[in-house]
């Protein structure tokens, strides 16, 4: 025991010693995971409700992706675009008719699907719609979080992912979330030529928009012809009960984005999505990436959507989380502020109190074998694996209960 916390400890202090501070992780060292499950290397076992910031909707080590990432291994890993590859077209069909589709671009993080989808965007303003050169606009919500390169960030609202990490890139009209009058007035721009959204703002605190919002949003992005873009990086493949948090109001996005969960965890897949009239306005050599869509990426991500539709992911994703939400409304305890959330994005917001911070609450929880991580102080991010079943998302409310209570 004791040479475990040694271990611990000892772990802890190699990546403080040889790693860059840029985070702050909770005490635990990780060393394995299954389904919903991760043990530390003290052997405590723990249920994760952060899921990798949702990449490991599929669960971890999920047999199914983690067979097809061994098996592609041995055969063929990377080729560069510079030649075919007999992975790449089978996937491109796939998951195109999966989301619907004409087209995909495949990329390796979340951020750089991100930035594909704003030079798509720009393309398309200028070879289709006609704005002037270097003139582009695109509308972003405050709050937003969709990567950490230099441009995303020329957009963030958030002092810590932005400050003296300048100059910044112009080119972004910044409105608020879940306000379509704004929108509909920053529209009258003729320079605008995107509205790019987060379906859910999950890194502002799984902010949920009204009923309508996303709807609206995009018909009136229809009306005064500009793209609307979806990040779904951290809200598609299942998490909200839906396959896309945008299927709740049935939009279907100009631009799709897609990350995380695309590969279920273990492999950095990313991919944006549109149709011929806007994807073809990138031609050969404009754009692209080393390792984007590389044999075995094109493979696991296959899996990993098959995993989504042949485990009803959404459905019990959709399921589960309104059994959590409804025991989580039960907790008696005059901190906590609200519970919101969909399907399996869920969140606790407590009041503001520097003397009790919602990292106090989520080491309580580790204590007692279950993983959040804190956002922003004062809320907790609650998104388990989707493959959780319903006696343990009851037994999960139970403990998350018994720690807020006594808080
Ligand atoms: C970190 C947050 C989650 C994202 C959306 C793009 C990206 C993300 C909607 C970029 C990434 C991650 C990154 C992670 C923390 C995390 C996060 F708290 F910052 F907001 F999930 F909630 N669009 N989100 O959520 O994807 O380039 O990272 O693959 O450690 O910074 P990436």
């Amino acid at each position: 025991m004791e040479a475990n916390k040694t271990q611990t400890a000892h772990l802890i202090a190699l990546e403080n010693q040889y790693g860059a501070h840029n985070y702050h992780p909770l005490p635990v060292v990780l060393d394995k995971g299954k389904g919903v499950f991760v043990w530390d290397v003290e052997g405590k076992k723990y249920y994760d409700f952060l899921s990798a910031y949702s990449a490991v909707n599929q669960g971890h080590c999920h047999p199914k992706i983690t067979a097809t990432l061994i098996e592609q291994a041995q055969k063929l890993s990377l080729t560069s675009r510079a030649f075919y590859n007999s992975s790449l077209g089978e996937y491109e069909k796939f998951i195109t008719q999966y989301f619907g589709y004409d087209k995909v671009l495949p990329m390796n993080s979340g951020a750089e699907a991100v930035e594909t989808a704003i030079k798509i965007a720009r393309k398309w303003g200028y070879e289709k719609k006609g704005v002037s050169e270097n003139n582009a606009k695109i509308i972003v919500c405050e709050h937003n979080f969709h990567g950490r390169t230099v441009n995303i960030i020329s957009f963030s609202s958030d002092s810590d992912s932005k400050n003296n990490f300048g100059p910044f890139n112009p080119g972004y009209v910044t409105i608020p979330y879940n306000n379509t009058q704004a929108l509909e007035k920053a529209l009258e721009d003729t320079h605008v030529v995107g509205f790019l959204v987060e379906p859910i703002q999950g890194e502002a605190g799984v902010i949920v928009p009204d009923e309508g919002y996303l709807k609206t949003s995009y018909e009136l992005c229809k009306k005064n012809n500009v793209l609307f873009m979806a990040d779904e990086i951290q809200t598609g493949l299942s998490r909200t009960g839906r396959l896309l948090a945008c299927d709740w109001e049935h939009v279907h996005p100009d631009i799709l984005i897609l990350g995380k969960a695309l590969s279920g965890g273990v492999y950095p897949v990313s991919a944006v999505l549109a149709n011929n009239d806007i994807m073809l306005c990138i031609k050969p050599g404009q754009h692209g990436s080393t390792y984007g869509g590389n044999p075995l990426a094109a493979r696991v991500a296959i899996a990993a959507l098959e995993v989504l539709r042949d485990e009803k992911l959404s459905e019990r994703a959709e399921y589960l989380g309104a059994i959590f939400r409804s025991e989580l409304k039960k907790i008696k305890n005059p901190l906590i502020k609200a519970i919101r959330g969909k399907g399996l994005l869920n969140a606790i917001e407590i009041f503001e109190n520097p003397e009790k911070q919602a990292w106090d609450i989520c080491l309580l929880l580790a204590e007692k074998g279950l993983l959040a991580k804190p956002t922003h102080g004062n809320i907790i991010r609650l998104a388990p694996p989707l493959v959780i079943t319903e006696e343990q998302i009851k037994e999960c409310a139970r403990i998350i209960t018994e720690v807020v209570e006594n808080f």
